[in-house]
């Protein structure tokens, strides 16, 4: 069987790049994004003997970036059968009377407007083909606010809304969209929310297991070979250490 192509944002690490390995290893050829391309090409160079890697390295903020890599896609790449979007981060964790809008302006424009922006260059094809599925990387954070979560929560809401009104729009065309919302994952994510502050990120996960990247590529690639009449629609994963974004079982 020909090999389905998958088209990974945030790929450079995470949930992304494990997603990426992952799948180079069960029949996928892969499209990997993120900004830092040596990443990028190490991680084809890794996978180089597994499967076939494209890289397109840009920031999803970019609008312009945006359109101009994925159209860049030589003819051989262009039919995407699998959009992951997996970019996206905290910025900060503050109250809203003391947040900073710089951080409100990275949230909005990566976890929400860079989202768009990718779908708006892949999801068209995907309609026309009338086939495809879409995977977008929400968060417990979407469906359930926190104290200081503010901003980051309406971002991931805002992705709560569009995979379902995705789900909508594109019902017609049989095109499949999938959110998954995880709880703790031990990634960057905490490293990049607090500024590169190690340890501080580190207390996020201290006395209990998170989930892993790993554990959320798994979860993708079940989500992505289910039969062709079989859409898992919305998926909360949590470590089994914690119940909501509030309750946590951490040991002393
Ligand atoms: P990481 O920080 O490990 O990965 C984030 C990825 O997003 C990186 O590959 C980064 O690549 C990419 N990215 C960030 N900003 C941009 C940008 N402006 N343009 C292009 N790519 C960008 O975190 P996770 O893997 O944990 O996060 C992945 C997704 O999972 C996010 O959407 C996050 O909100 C969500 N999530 C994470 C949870 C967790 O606890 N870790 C829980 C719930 C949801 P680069 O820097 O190279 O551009
Ligand atoms: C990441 C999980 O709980 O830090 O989306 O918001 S949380």
């Amino acid at each position: 069987m020909q090999k389905r192509i998958v088209l990974i944002t945030g790929a450079t690490s995470g949930i992304g790049e494990a997603t990426a390995l992952l799948l180079a290893e069960n029949n996928f050829k892969l499209i990997l994004c993120g900004r830092r391309n040596d990443r990028l090409e190490a991680l084809k160079k890794k996978l180089a003997s597994t499967t076939e890697v494209h890289t397109l390295a840009f920031d999803v903020r970019d609008r312009n970036a945006v359109q101009q890599a994925i159209s860049s896609l030589p003819a051989e790449w262009k039919q995407v059968d699998v959009l992951v979007n997996s970019a996206g981060n905290a910025h900060g964790l503050d109250p809203i009377q003391s947040g900073n809008v710089d951080d409100w302006d990275a949230m909005i424009d990566i976890n929400v407007k860079g989202l768009l922006y990718v779908c708006h260059e892949v999801v068209p094809a995907m309609a026309e083909r009338k086939s495809g599925h879409i995977i977008n990387i929400g968060s417990i954070a979407g469906k359930e606010v926190y104290p200081n979560g503010n901003v980051y929560s309406a971002s991931k809401f805002a992705v709560d809304a569009l995979s379902r009104g995705m789900r909508i729009d594109l019902n017609a065309s049989g095109v499949k969209v999938t959110s998954i919302n995880p709880g703790m994952v031990e990634t960057e994510f905490s490293l990049v929310r607090f500024k590169g502050d190690a340890q501080r990120a580190a207390q996020t996960y201290k006395g209990l297991e998170p989930l892993t990247g790993h554990d959320i590529a798994d979860i993708i690639l079940f989500t992505i070979t289910r039969p062709a009449h079989v859409m898992l629609a919305d998926l909360t994963v949590f470590p089994t250490a914690q119940a909501s974004s509030m309750h946590v079982k951490r040991d002393a």
